[in-house]
């Protein structure tokens, strides 16, 4: 799957797109990432890409010819739907995040600076808008972010067979049932002790304890 990210912040995303299951999906060549700086298609002397609003109001807006001019460029190389993120969008859910692996091969997010963008731009390139939640981010970085790495999980061959995309907690959850209590390595730690039962070995007995314990 493909990602193009048209953003005026290309190095947020560096490190934990570079870390990982990410940095492995890229590797194996199943999970392409671009960063396009919309700062870059700017034609103004001074690079400027924003303005103050029509009508008056607090803030700055993002201008049109920088989004309309980095959007068009990276259409020619994506041919997915362009995803605005933005407060006022859809929110992601689990179930969205699946539905746009599962029908895309490409998407084209673009993030958000200041109190937004000229509506036009809505009106002549954006397909969707996405929220990722009930409260104010300063951008759509890190919501950009949030969707790649959800989405980037339903990718075939993403996930290790150790934590699979359809056994994983959260599909669990989902599905009707919870999570029991997990322990790793020491079997004290701080005066508190690993359940007996989970050392025994006893597979019978383990699956009774979860059970027994899931919340
Ligand atoms: C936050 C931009 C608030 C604009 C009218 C005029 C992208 C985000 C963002 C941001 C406002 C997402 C106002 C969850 C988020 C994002 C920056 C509007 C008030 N209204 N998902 N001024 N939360 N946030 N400011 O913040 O770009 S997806």
């Amino acid at each position: 799957m493909r990602f193009d990210i048209c953003t005026l912040f290309p190095d947020m995303f560096t490190s934990y797109l570079s870390d990982s299951i990410l940095k492995r999906a890229r590797d194996k060549g199943l999970l392409e990432v671009h960063f396009h700086n919309i700062r870059d298609y700017s034609k103004d002397k001074h690079k400027k890409v924003d303005d103050t609003p029509y009508g008056g109001g607090a803030g700055m807006l993002m201008t049109p010819q920088p989004l309309y001019d980095c959007i068009t460029s990276v259409k020619k190389l994506n041919s997915g739907p362009v995803i605005f993120m933005t407060p006022q969008g859809q929110k992601l859910t689990h179930t969205r995040t699946k539905r746009l692996a599962r029908s895309n091969d490409s998407l084209i997010l673009l993030c958000g600076r200041y109190e937004g963008i000229d509506e036009r731009i809505r009106d002549l390139l954006v397909d969707k808008e996405l929220s990722i939640g009930d409260y104010v981010l300063t951008g759509g970085e890190l919501a950009a972010m949030v969707v790649v790495d959800a989405v980037s999980r339903f990718i075939p061959g993403v996930l290790g067979d150790e934590n699979s995309a359809k056994e994983d907690s959260f599909s669990r959850r989902l599905s009707g049932k919870k999570e029991y209590p997990h322990y790793t390595k020491p079997a004290v730690f701080k005066g508190l002790e690993v359940p007996e039962v989970l050392r025994s070995g006893n597979h019978a007995k383990i699956e009774e304890w979860r059970k027994k314990h899931l919340r």
